[in-house]
């Protein structure tokens, strides 16, 4: 249940005239039927849920609403998109959504609008009344763009390698608007890579101890993270409750191929970074990638192996998945190994929790198998416990190892219930 900041950053760019709902599909199907018909539908999805997005799309066409598609899929698919929209909107929306609405108010949509990549400069803030209560986290972001540009990630071909910082003072005004306690900040990389991004990481964190935001929140970064003791004292007393660090491979050299560099540092300690961090108070979650071109049979235990042995608080086993726009799309597909390309349908499976593409040294069979095996392992009960006391040991947060591990674990078992209907609708194919 997290909030879809897209849509509230959108609503932020509308201009007063207009009245705004947002709906969320993600907390349920509303019955459009029963709604008052809106003068335009603006839709955002991911690729995973390019489908749904389209049958909205299509009833409110079908009433004649003009219908505009944004986002990362539309984005990426951008003649994909256009059958299903009246006009899509590509890229950031800050320079072109005042335009979408006027050109829609006088009946002239233009099919596309390229938004760009916008100056984070003094830009409206989000919407953050505009959705119901019932959330776990308010949202907000602070930077965009990631200087890594791995090879599997969308977020570089979407927001670009310049990593634009908001200003800092914007960052605080906006956190005072969000009404929950705990807050995803949705940054890619929160700290970035160079000293003067961490310098200004550290100066945002500043900020907020200074403003007595009383805020609890998670974001993402890399590994350098654990290098800067100032900056995780900073970043732990200004709310940091988690941080989620790709670790991604075992091998350093497809580390280096997949772009992830910052997981190179010459004879850098995984272990003694997590604890690092871990001794702020921060509580880290891992994630891993299975099915790259060096896993073998024996992958999923040796993921789970290491990353216990990193110590790390939970671990997030993802299928190694070409998402479109991105290098490991266009190496795939020219190598003919993403046999799930029958779209929109197949998009359906692109949440990075199937195994869609040829794997070189797994079958479908042996992919599911390493996932399954993996998972066990890390979170089998008696690993949890483990995880729980040594957390208890340290004073660090027992309740909330335990909580986190066990709410893996049912999704874990949802995973099979999936992967076996997976494997009845398409294992031919993958074959
Ligand atoms: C927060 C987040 C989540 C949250 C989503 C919360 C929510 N309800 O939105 C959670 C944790 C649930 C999540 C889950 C997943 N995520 Co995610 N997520 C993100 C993240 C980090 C930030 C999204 C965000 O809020 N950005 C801030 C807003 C302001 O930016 P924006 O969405 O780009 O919106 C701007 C423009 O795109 C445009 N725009 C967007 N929509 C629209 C609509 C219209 C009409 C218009 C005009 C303009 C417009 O205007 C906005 C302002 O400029 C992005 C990375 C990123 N930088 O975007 C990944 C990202 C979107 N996620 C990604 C993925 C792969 C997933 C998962 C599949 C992975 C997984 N297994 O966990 C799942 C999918 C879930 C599903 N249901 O299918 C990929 C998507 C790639 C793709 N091609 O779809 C991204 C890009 C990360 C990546 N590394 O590649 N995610
Ligand atoms: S570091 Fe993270 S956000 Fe940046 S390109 Fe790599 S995977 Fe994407």
């Amino acid at each position: 249940m997290w909030k879809p900041l897209s849509l509230m950053v959108l609503a932020g760019l509308t201009p007063p005239e207009w009245e705004i709902s947002i709906i969320d599909e993600n907390r349920g199907v509303p019955d459009y039927e029963a709604m008052p018909r809106p003068d335009l539908v603006g839709i955002t999805a991911f690729t995973s849920q390019a489908i749904r997005a389209y049958e909205v799309a299509g009833y409110f066409r079908r009433l004649g609403v003009p219908v505009v598609l944004g986002g990362i899929h539309a984005t990426m698919c951008q003649d994909e998109a256009l059958e299903h929209a009246d006009s899509i909107v590509t890229g950031e929306a800050e320079s072109v959504w005042a335009r979408v609405l006027e050109d829609a108010r006088h009946g002239r949509l233009q099919l596309r609008y390229e938004g760009g990549r916008a100056e984070l400069g003094g830009i409206p803030f989000a919407r953050h009344d505009l959705l119901a209560e019932g959330y776990a986290f308010g949202a907000i972001q602070t930077t965009r763009g990631c200087p890594l540009n791995c090879s599997f990630c969308s977020v570089t071909a979407f927001n670009g390698a310049y990593y634009r910082q908001r200003p800092i003072q914007d960052v605080i005004r906006e956190f005072r608007m969000i009404r929950e306690k705990r807050v995803l900040v949705v940054d890619d990389n929160l700290i970035g890579t160079l000293p003067k991004h961490i310098e200004r990481a550290k100066d945002l964190f500043r900020a907020m101890i200074e403003a007595n935001l009383r805020k609890e929140w998670i974001a993402q970064a890399t590994i350098n993270f654990a290098d800067d003791e100032e900056l995780m004292e900073l970043a732990a007393k200004a709310g940091c409750g988690g941080v989620f660090i790709g670790f991604e491979s075992l091998s350093p050299e497809k580390l280096l191929d997949l772009g992830k560099k910052f997981n190179l540092l010459k004879n850098r300690d995984f272990r003694a970074s997590v604890r690092r961090i871990q001794r702020h108070n921060i509580v880290v979650v891992g994630s891993f990638i299975i099915g790259l071109d060096v896993d073998k049979p024996g992958i999923g235990k040796r993921i789970a192996e290491v990353a216990s042995r990193y110590g790390i608080d939970n671990l997030n086993a993802l299928f190694l998945t070409p998402l479109p726009g991105t290098r490991l799309w266009d190496q795939m597909k020219s190598a003919g190994r993403i046999p799930l390309d029958t779209f929109p349908e197949d998009w359906k499976y692109y949440t990075l929790t199937f195994p869609v593409a040829r794997y070189k040294h797994l079958s479908l069979d042996d992919i599911i198998q390493e996932m399954r095996t993996c998972n066990h392992a890390f979170y089998s009960m008696q690993s949890i416990l483990r995880r729980v006391w040594s957390s208890l040991w340290r004073r660090r947060k027992p309740i909330l190892s335990l909580v986190g591990s066990l709410s893996y674990r049912n999704n874990i078992r949802m995973g099979h219930k999936a992967h076996d209907n997976f494997r009845l609708q398409i294992g031919d194919r993958l074959d």
